[in-house]
This record gives structure tokens, sequence and C-alpha cells, in this order.
């Protein structure tokens, strides 16, 4: 090969230095290099303020990186949790899946083993996420749609034929009735003649985060705590291979909220569990090993490789502060998912792209598993044709690549380094304030946490509608015509009726004083009480004495039945107490999901919230923008035509708990003048139909995320027809694919807004509904 040529233009062979090596004197320095940068770019400052903060400059140094990131498989585990990573295995393959019955999820879950998946993760209907058998009136509308509809062990059997519970490991993605589904998975293996020791896999068991963002809550805070340090228990004695529980930041990202928030709520979490579990009376080395993580990975290609390494090295730093002696313990190993939101309806082959980034980073972070969305994530659950290529996604990467090869290939980067530094000083600032304030149950109950996510997801929206945050073939090179793409459509009524039969034939078969006994004995159970830390702080148990004492004060917290006379931690975490032991039970007495879960209920009662959308965040990015002032303009003049403010109920209807986009709405229509009515989650249509009438609004905005707007949009305006007021007009939005859009129309919605939608555009719309004179003039001015 020729010789390199060199600037110092001397004879390499008489130079007494490497030949392309210039003289020290001539060694261009950080200040050359800007000049020089400067002048290419006359002046611009190239500095990029992220969302989360950070100030990306456009290079990066030896001098930005101030931390030695270590080797891999050696805390704080900044490269990575193990020495060889991927070279010695690589990640997990584990696409999760669900839909309609649990015969049809089996065959699905076979054909993807067979295509070379490697992992199992289950996606539950939203009737099972809250506890209702699918016979329950409240969910006529979710049965089978999001997920797989399972009511009792017979269920769980079938969803695991001819997969070896104990050779395949089994993610299960549910949080609210963790507890029988917990109980059907133990009973389903042992069963097949599994031993609950040999028993693989997680269970998300997050609810923090659901009472933050995601909503699939059943009871109140506390007895969800309480259960959380119950499967803790029994798992950690009972199911040693077994992840009790997966601390997930994916669903704070889904709803907005930027990684560095991500990164400190996720792991505010998990340190708040791991203080509730040794208040429990555990040792925090006997359960902390098998705790595990779940991040989302967005389109920031550098900044969610630096978040999972920074990740790492939080919780080294948090399980050391909480007294972890074993290494394992504070060892972060994490499933990802690449971004839903992310995704567009629009232009979908796009998806593929931007899903292979998102694996990428992944993979570059050091992830232990990976779910890869697939491309009509933006409007359906995936089909084969759509699932293959998610997988293949990740089966290309692993390999033809090469790139499992080298382990944690950044590291050195003096950009990524430093941006992982960025990442550490800024969660760990979060997460002081976290402690300060007495821990993460109580930072969700004073509601902060929320609050931030919404706020970005509304500075988001609006970065996005004004064209700043670019999204191709969306609001930058958008086509003139789209062209539908097949997609999976659930039958929910068939489904529902197959259920219902299946419900019937247990109930008939099972031995039906036995079956009660056992809810009996789990309703007596539940009435123990929770050991919460005391005021953010772990106390080491006493011997046969309580770990803390019930002085916590968040409204969280609502009630301590426990206090002061109640049980005892170690006698609490005992079998006969233990929840799970005692849904295990049940659940082979056939007992269903929905009995099982109103056992508890009867004695924890049902959670609701009700929603209280941020301001002024959307509207302020519009200041001085004509397109809002004609809306502003818009509202007042229909103001005067109504004598009052416009009035707008946004609704939630059945069990989807995804309120992003909801919130957005009421945010926005707040922000323009419009008096809104945010409705609360889980209404049925007629308790939404009869919020409007008492609230005399003017339109309903149906948000609708999980699939039910074919059943209950239409029978909300059912509704509102047989009490006289079919004045009302109803608009959709949400995750609605084009193919449904005419039976909506059929039924009545007089517009529909699907992924994508820029609000300014849906606010006219909905003025010129409500009479007002709005020439689409946005759109010529685009
Ligand atoms: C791994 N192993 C190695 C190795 N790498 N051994 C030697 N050399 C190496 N290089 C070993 C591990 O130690 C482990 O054994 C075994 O191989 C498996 O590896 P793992 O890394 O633990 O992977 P896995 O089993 O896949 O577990 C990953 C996990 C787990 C710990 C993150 O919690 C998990 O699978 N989570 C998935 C969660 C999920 O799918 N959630 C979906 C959410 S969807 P050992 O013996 O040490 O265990 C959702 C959407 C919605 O939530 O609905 O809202
Ligand atoms: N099957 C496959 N993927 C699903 N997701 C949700 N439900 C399912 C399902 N039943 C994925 C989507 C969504 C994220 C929360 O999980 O990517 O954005």
């Amino acid at each position: 090969m020729a010789e390199i040529e060199t600037n110092t233009g001397e004879d390499s062979g008489a130079a007494p230095t490497t030949p392309h090596q210039p003289e020290p004197s001539a060694q261009p320095t950080l200040a050359k290099w800007e000049a020089a940068a400067a002048r290419e770019v006359k002046g611009k400052d190239l500095t990029w303020a992220t969302p989360e903060g950070i100030d990306v400059k456009p290079l990066y140094t030896a001098a930005d990186v101030t931390a030695d990131p270590g080797l891999p498989g050696f805390a704080p585990f900044t490269r990575g949790v193990r020495a060889s990573m991927y070279a010695g295995r690589p990640w997990t393959i584990r696409q999760y899946a669900g839909f309609s019955t649990a015969e049809e999820s089996n065959a699905f879950y076979r054909r993807n083993l067979a295509a070379g998946q490697k992992g199992l993760s289950v996606a539950f209907d939203l009737a099972t996420h809250r506890g209702y058998d699918s016979d329950h009136p409240r969910v006529t509308g979710d049965v089978g749609k999001a997920g797989v509809a399972i009511d009792s062990v017979e269920d769980m059997k079938i969803l695991f034929d001819g997969i070896p519970l104990d050779q395949m490991s089994v993610s299960m993605t549910m949080n609210g009735a963790v507890i029988p589904i917990l109980a059907f998975f133990i009973v389903a293996g042992e069963e097949q003649g599994v031993d609950r020791k040999l028993l693989d896999g997680t269970i998300q068991n997050d609810i923090l985060k659901e009472f933050m963002v995601r909503n699939t809550y059943i009871y109140p805070p506390e007895p969800s705590m309480r259960i959380i340090s119950d499967i803790f228990g029994y798992t950690s004695r009972e199911m040693p291979k077994f992840n009790s529980i997966s601390i997930s930041g994916y669903h704070m990202q889904e709803a907005g909220a930027t990684q560095l928030h991500e990164l400190a709520f996720t792991i505010a979490d998990g340190m708040e569990y791991v203080k509730y579990g040794v208040a429990s009376g555990l040792d925090i080395d006997k359960f902390a090993g098998r705790l595990s993580f779940f991040f989302a990975i967005g389109m920031n290609f550098f900044m969610e490789i630096a978040k999972l390494r920074a990740a790492r090295v939080l919780w080294h730093r948090a399980m050391t502060q909480l007294g972890a002696k074993d290494e394992r313990s504070k060892m972060l190993r994490t499933h990802c998912q690449t971004s839903g939101v992310s995704l567009t309806e629009q232009d979908p082959y796009n998806n593929v792209m931007r899903t292979t980034i998102e694996a990428m980073a992944a993979m570059l972070g050091g992830t232990q598993s990976l779910h890869t969305n697939a491309l009509d994530e933006a409007i359906a659950l995936p089909t084969d044709f759509s699932a293959r290529i998610a997988r293949n996604t990740q089966i290309v990467i692993q390999e033809e690549t090469g790139m499992t090869k080298v382990v944690d290939p950044l590291g050195g980067s003096y950009y990524v380094e430093s941006l992982t530094q960025s990442l550490v000083d800024g969660a760990w600032e979060i997460i002081e304030r976290v402690q300060a304030e007495g821990g993460m149950a109580k930072a969700v109950a004073a509601g902060w946490p929320k609050a931030m996510i919404e706020e970005a997801s509304a500075a988001r929206a609006a970065r996005v509608d004004r064209g700043e945050d670019v999204i191709v073939g969306v609001n930058k090179y958008r086509k003139a015509d789209e062209d539908p793409i097949e997609i999976l459509d659930v039958d929910n009524v068939a489904v529902r009726e197959a259920q219902v039969r299946r419900i019937e034939r247990v109930k008939a078969t099972r031995d039906e004083a036995k079956c009660r006994a056992a809810l009996d004995a789990l309703r007596e159970g539940a009435r123990g009480g929770l050991v919460p830390p005391r005021n953010g702080e772990v106390d080491q148990p006493q011997a046969g004495g309580r770990a803390a004492t019930n002085n916590d004060a968040a409204g969280l917290l609502l009630h301590h039945p426990a206090a002061p006379d109640g049980p005892p931690p170690r006698e609490r975490g005992g079998q006969e107490k233990n929840l799970l032991a005692l849904a295990v039970e049940c659940a082979r007495h056939r007992a269903t999901l929905g009995e099982i879960s109103s056992a508890m209920e009867d004695v924890f009662g049902r959670y609701g919230t009700q929603p209280t959308p941020v301001s002024g965040i959307y509207g302020g990015a519009y200041t001085d923008d004509a397109r809002w002032t004609r809306l502003e303009e818009g509202v007042e003049a229909t103001e005067r035509r109504l004598g009052r403010k416009p009035r707008m109920l946004v609704a939630k209807m059945g069990q989807d708990g995804h309120d992003r986009g909801a919130n957005l709405v009421s945010s926005m229509f707040g922000d323009l003048g419009f008096e809104v009515v945010p409705g609360p989650l889980f209404q049925t249509p007629a308790e939404a139909a009869t919020l409007a009438i008492d609230s005399d609004v003017d339109v309903v905005g149906a948000s609708s995320l999980a699939a039910g707007h074919k059943t209950l949009i239409p029978e909300l305006i059912g509704h509102l027809r047989d009490a006289g007021r079919a004045d009302i007009r109803v608009v959709a939005g949400g995750v609605i694919p084009a193919q449904d859009y005419q039976a909506l129309r059929d039924a009545g919605v007089q517009a529909i807004f699907g992924p994508g939608t820029n609000l300014i555009q849906a606010a006219e719309e909905v003025l010129r509904l409500l009479g007002h004179n709005m020439p689409p003039e946005s759109e010529a001015a685009e």
C-alpha cells in the first residue's frame, strides 16, 4: 500500500516521529478547529439544545471525557453487565405479542419461534389487565383487542400449549391483575409438570409507572405496593430463575417524557420497590438480583445508547446506597423496545428504517432483550407479514453484520462517554430530589413527575406541529396519496363469545366449594397491611418486629390497616398471608381472573383518578403565530354566538388507559379558550354520554388508542340520540385505521383525527363543526 500522505510535506523516511503525525507545533488546537468550523457555517451556532436540557456540541474530544468507563462485566457496568456480552451470547429476540384468543396467540407464538424468535412476551387484552373476565359488561369493546384474553388457568394452559415452560423464558406484561396472572402461569407450569424452581421469565409488575402514565392499575397505591412486596417474597423463595419485576421507563417515553426523565424516574421507581421489599422483611440481596428493567429506544440515537449506559451506572450507585452487598443486586439488566410513538401511519415503510436505527441503539447500549416494532404499529397490531420484518430486523443485525463480535464498540467514544456522564449527573439530581421528598410513591402522589412528562409531551407536539422537529412523511415530504396497507382486524364479538363459553365451562366443572374456600382465604389474606418504608428511609427489620413505622403521610398511601398492630413483616412475607400463594390455590381450583381480582377488590377497593391537563405549553409555543391567532378569533366568535365558551368533553371509554392523546387535546383546546371537560378514564359509552349531557358540551372528542373505537363510539352516539341530544357532535381521534373511517362516519362520527394529525388543523375542523366559518387557510399557508 502507498504511504499515507502527510500534511507536513516532510520526507516520511527521515522524520523522527511516525510518518503521518504532524510536528507538535503544527497540531491543530481546539481553538483552531472552532475558528475553522465557524468559518464554514458563517458563525451559526451549532449547539443542539436537546429536550433533556443537554447542550450537544458539534465536536467532542478527549477533554470532554471525565470518567473512565472501566471494563464490561465489572462494576459499575457502564460497558455492559457481562464480560463477553454479545460476543458470548446475543441479546434475546423477544417480540411482544398477543391478540384474540389463547389458541390464536399460541399459534402465532409457535410460528414466530420457528422463524427465529428466542423468547416469548405476552400482551394481554385490557379487560384482563384491569381484572375483568371477558363476560363483564364494562369490557365489551376490549376483549381480545389489544392483546390476548385470559380468564382462567385453562386459557393460560392453551396459551403455552406445546411450549415447555422450563425451557422457554416468558415475559408477561401485567401490572394490575398481576396476582391472578402470575398464579395462572405457575399453575399452568405445574400442570405441564414443570417445577416452579425452573420457571424462567419476567413479570412486569411495575405499578408506580401505571399511576404515572400507563393506567392499568386496579387497586389504590398502597395495596398495590403490598402486592409487589408479596410477589418479591414469593418469587425469591419459590422461583429463583424468575425476574419478579420489569421496572419500566418505556411507557414514560411513550407518554412524552424526555430520555432524562425516563431514566431518572425509572431508577427512582426501582429504588422505591427495593425499599418496600426490605420494609416487608426481605433481605435485599435475596431479591434484588432478580429485578429487571425496561426502556424505550427512540430516535435520538446516541442519547439512547448513553441512556442505557447511564442507567447501569445509576443503578449500581443507587443499590450501593441502599445497602446491597452482592454485585448481582447492583447489576441493571434490561429489556428494550423500539419506540411506538416514533412510528407513523403516513408512509409506513419508513417505520422499518426507524425501527432498525432504534434497534441498533438498543444493542449498542447493551440491552439484554429486545422487541422491535412492526411497521403497522401506528394503526394496528402486527400481521404475520409485518411481524416477520420486525423480527428479521434483529436477526439481520445479529447474524449478518458482525456488530455483535465486539463488546461495547462505542466505549471510549468522546461523545458517547460525555453524554453518558451528562445523563448520569442530570438523572442523579432528579433522583436526589425524589429521595429528599420521601421517595417515588410520594412523588407520584404529589403528581410532579407526571406533570413534567405531560409538559414535555405538549412541547414536543407543538414542535412537531410547527415543523421544528421533523417527521419524514408527516410534517415534511408528505405523500399526496397514502395507500392503505393491510392490517390485522380482531373480531372482538367472536372472541368474547368464545371466552364466555369457556368461562361457563370452567365454572360448571370445578369443585365450587373448594374454589369458594380458596377465594375466601385470599380475601382474608388481603386484610393484612402494607409495611411502607419510613419517610423514604429503609429500616433494617428487627427480629420479629416491624421494619418501619407507618408515618408515611403521602396522599398516595391512603390508609394503613396494619398499623400499629398489624402482622410483623417476616410473618407477612410468609406463605399463609402471601397474596400470590393464596391466589395459586384459587387458580388450582379454577377461580377466574375476575373472581380473584374482586376478592381482593372487596378489601382494597378500586382506584380511579381525574385527569389534570397541563396548560400553557402548547399554546405558549404559538405566541405571535398567525394560525393560532385565527383560531383564537374563531373561538371568540363561537363564544359570542353561543353566549358562553364552547365546551368539549374529551372522553376515554373502555379499558384503554393510553391518555397521552386525550391529555394533549384537553390541554391544547384549553389553551385556545375552550371549556374542556377532561373525562375520567374507563367510562362506559353510557357514562360518557351522561357526562356530556350533564356538562352541556357542544362536542365530544372520543380518544381511542386500544382498538375499541368501532364498538364504543357508535354506542356513545346511540346513547346521545336516545337522550334527545343528537345535536352534540362527536369526533374521534387516536389509533384508528383508515379502513374503519366509513363505519364510524356511518355511525354519525363527524370528524376523524388519526395518528399524525396536526392539532391546529384539528381545531379548525372542530370550529367549523361548531358553525364557525373557518377557511382552511393554514393548509394553504404550509
Ligand atoms: C446472557 N447470559 C450469558 C451471557 N449473556 N451467559 C454467558 N455469557 C453471556 N454473554 C445468560 C444470563 O446470565 C441468563 O442466565 C441467560 O443467559 C439469559 O440471558 P438474559 O440476559 O438474562 O436474557 P433474558 O432471559 O432474555 O432476560 C432479559 C431480562 C428479562 C433480564 C431483561 O427481565 C426480560 O426478558 N425482560 C423482558 C421484558 C419484556 O419483554 N417486556 C415487554 C413489555 S411490552 P441467568 O441464569 O443469569 O438468568 C410493554 C408494552 C405495553 O410493556 O403493553 O405497554
Ligand atoms: N402485540 C404486539 N405489540 C404490541 N404492542 C402493544 N400491544 C401489542 C400486541 N398485542 C406494542 C406496541 C405499543 C407498545 C406499547 O407495545 O409497539 O406501542
